[in-house]
């Protein structure tokens, strides 16, 4: 199986090295500067093939961009299956031991494919398993729940929150008018509003964030038997984010920022890894929580189903290529295997249309999971032919199935006692309607859970989000009736964003947004059912596991002519034990004096680097603090770094720079003269955050 499967992701490749250059036919090509002219300084002849050839092909290089998740960065990997699932699924995959490749692309999904990194937004999470049992797509988010609860309003979100249509404006964000328009006549919204206001839509780094099946899926057993089961990822790193005016300065400077951290980590094998667990829930089980399992806008707090963890992924290979991978890929929730079912969840099933019509039309027709990055492992057999860009070439005259002309192959696994694909034994009794069930219409009680189980700092973020976001839009109209919503999930949240705004949130919700709610439910609003649970620990950010750990966090050392060896080595040798990076900045990149004598060379300088994309800062001590002193490029870095509440160290002679920039002692400021300075610092950076500081803060960067 091995071999196959290095062959399958082999097979594709062209190496270019050591060969003459040809056309798209194979015809060697003489000159590749000049095209075919009537003399030398004549015009250009028609049958210059050699360059129509080249010319077509670039005309043509172009594919529409997905209409959502446009922007993407992927990555091949594995998935291992860590615990013995068989109980619940047949598929081969999650039987514990079992190795499966896999390809993983993350996005953000308002931009378009140039857009910046560090939108506000719901980052994707999609991955394509190549099981032996054919492929299966979990194609997830970052955030555990949704907007909509109904497919059919989904162009209706996308085109809201898409730059606007006559002008094209904003990219890749939120914050304008079509968006809180829609936003605020759909009050289902309003859960998935308060992650997407949180810091969980600006995460500090692909590798740091949790990924959600988001739909309840069902596992089926060899006897038929189902059980309900939410997908969840969980980060070995944590689950970190950035602040809100770092995002925005990370746009500017970086606009690759996660892209570019996901390709450094694994070329340098520090391999991103996060545990896949599962959420099971009993068929039985199906009605008997206060949200209904198959709202897509609700969560099953971890308080009442744990999250069991079956197995971990792990990402350790870049794609070689750019387009042929990551823009090729194919993912597609419809794109189940064996011993995994849907649930009837409305906005499950709509998308088990969406994906497989999306790709007909991007990937240019009905061929595309013969795309290298789309094959499964195990091969394909069909009497499927034809169409545009047709790749296998099928031996033989029989195309149909029943034959006796080829044995009757390919078969239908049932005739041989195999075990193919089989769907869910679910009884249905039921008219056929086009409605919504009233057990959907709780919109604020989860809303509510997740801002009561934020720390007080995360709180404070998404006021400070939401105040963003509202103040940029112009209508005061669509202002106050999202006002209205937020009093609805917790009248002191919305009277901070309204002092923000100017405005008192009215007591009750908009007579238009209880118009547009009656029409999916007529007695609108409806009582909520008593909750579970008031708070839930896990839904904080600061609590979660493998937080603590500083692997492959950047640390910039700021240094200059005349710095102490001594001073950056016993810090660097420290961060580096700990698998962090120290990255050495100065004023100019090439070579620098130490004090003790012997150079160091700099590959990073003020002019090209920014404080934003480090995660904590250190000053040794040397010659050189006489020099930073002076500059006002390492001035800004330390500011803007304590003003993003990072870490931040300064050897003994260097401490004086702290107090000359305003930077106040706390706890997230170590001196080495009144404490431990190795130790210290990374305890801080230990705790990713110094948030507690935002309030004291009077550095104006
Ligand atoms: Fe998607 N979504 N979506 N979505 N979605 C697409 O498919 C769609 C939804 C998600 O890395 C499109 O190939 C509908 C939920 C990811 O290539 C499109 C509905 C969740 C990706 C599409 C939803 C997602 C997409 C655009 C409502 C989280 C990127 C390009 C019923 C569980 C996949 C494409 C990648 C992409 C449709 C809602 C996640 C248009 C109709 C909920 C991660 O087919």
């Amino acid at each position: 199986m091995k071999d196959e499967k290095e062959s399958h992701f082999n097979r594709h490749r062209v190496d270019n090295g050591n060969r003459v250059m040809t056309t798209n036919d194979g015809v060697p090509v003489y000159d590749n500067n000049n095209t075919l002219k009537a003399g030398e300084r004549g015009p250009s002849l028609q049958q210059d093939h050699i360059f129509f050839d080249k010319l077509m092909h670039f005309d043509r290089e172009r594919i529409p961009e997905r209409v959502v998740h446009a922007r993407g960065s992927g990555a091949h990997g594995v998935f291992e299956a860590t615990a013995d699932m068989s109980e619940y699924t047949t598929a081969a995959f999650l039987r514990k031991g079992t190795v499966t490749p896999v390809f993983t692309r993350f996005s953000t999904v308002a931009g378009f494919k140039g857009s910046t990194d560090l939108a506000r937004d719901v980052r994707g999470f999609s991955v394509k398993f190549y099981t032996e049992e054919g492929n299966y797509d979990l194609v997830g988010n970052n955030i555990p729940v949704f907007f909509i609860q109904d497919a059919m309003n989904f162009p209706d979100l996308v085109h809201a929150v898409k730059p606007e249509p006559n002008n094209e404006m904003p990219q890749a964000a939120s914050a304008h008018d079509t968006f809180w328009d829609f936003i605020s006549l759909m009050p289902e919204a309003a859960h998935m509003t308060m992650w997407v206001m949180s810091d969980r839509a600006i995460p500090r780094s692909l590798r740091m964030m949790e990924g959600f099946g988001v739909h309840t899926f069902k596992l089926v057993n060899e006897k038929g038997k189902a059980t309900f089961v939410k997908f969840h990822w969980k980060p070995r790193l944590g689950v970190h984010s950035v602040a809100w005016n770092e995002a925005q300065k990370i746009s500017g400077f970086d606009s690759d920022f996660h892209r570019k951290d996901l390709w450094e980590a694994i070329e340098n094998a520090n391999f991103p890894q996060w545990d896949l667990g599962v959420q099971l829930i009993p068929e039985e089980d199906e009605m008997k929580f206060s949200f209904d399992i198959l709202d897509a806008t609700k969560i099953i707090p971890e308080e009442l189903v744990p999250v069991r963890i079956i197995g971990t992924m792990t990402l350790n290979r870049n794609p070689e290529n750019f387009f042929a991978e990551t823009e090729q890929a194919a993912f597609d929730p419809g794109r189940v295997v064996p011993g995994i079912d849907f649930s009837d969840d409305p906005l499950l099933q709509g998308r088990i249309f969406s994906y497989m019509d999306t790709q007909n039309y991007r990937l240019g027709g009905p061929n595309f999971h013969e795309l290298p990055i789309n094959r499964p492992v195990n091969g394909k057999h069909n009497n499927q032919k034809d169409g545009f860009s047709r790749l296998d070439i099928l031996k033989g005259a029989v195309s149909y199935f029943p034959n006796s002309k080829a044995d009757g192959c390919p078969y239908h696994a049932m005739l041989n006692g195999g075990t193919g694909f089989r769907s869910h034994q679910q009884p249905i009794d039921a008219a056929k309607i086009r409605a919504r069930s009233v057990s959907f219409a709780d919109h604020f009680t989860q809303a509510r859970l997740f801002f009561n189980s934020q720390s007080p700092e995360e709180q404070e973020h998404i006021i400070s989000a939401l105040s963003f976001e509202l103040s940029k839009v112009q209508e005061a109209a669509i202002r106050k009736r999202e006002l209205a919503i937020l009093n609805q999930i917790d009248p002191g949240l919305a009277q901070k964003v309204g002092d923000n705004l100017g405005l008192v949130p009215p007591g009750e919700l908009d007579a238009l947004t209880l118009k547009f709610a009656r029409q999916n439910h007529p007695e609108y609003p409806v009582k909520p059912p008593k909750p579970e649970v008031e708070k839930s620990a896990a839904l904080s950010m600061k609590v979660k596991p493998g937080n603590g750990d500083i692997k492959t966090r950047k640390v910039a050392f700021l240094v200059d002519e005349g710095v102490s060896r001594e001073s950056v080595d016993r810090m660097k040798r420290a961060l580096e034990r700990e698998g962090a990076q120290a990255v050495l900045i100065a004023s100019h990149v090439g070579k620098i004096k130490y004090k003790e004598g012997g150079e160091a060379e700099i590959a990073h300088s003020y002019l090209t680097e920014a404080s934003v994309c480090y995660d904590a800062f250190y000053t040794p001590d040397g010659d050189s603090v006489k020099k930073l002193e002076a500059n006002p490029d390492y001035l800004q870095f330390i500011n803007e770094g304590y003003r993003h509440c990072k870490a931040l160290a300064f050897a003994r002679g260097a401490e004086e720079l702290a107090r000359k920039s305003f930077i106040e002692k706390d706890k997230g400021v170590v001196f080495e003269s009144t404490g431990d300075l190795v130790k210290d610092f990374i305890s801080t950076m230990k705790q990713h955050r110094v948030w507690e500081r935002e309030k004291a803060r009077k550095v104006p960067s």
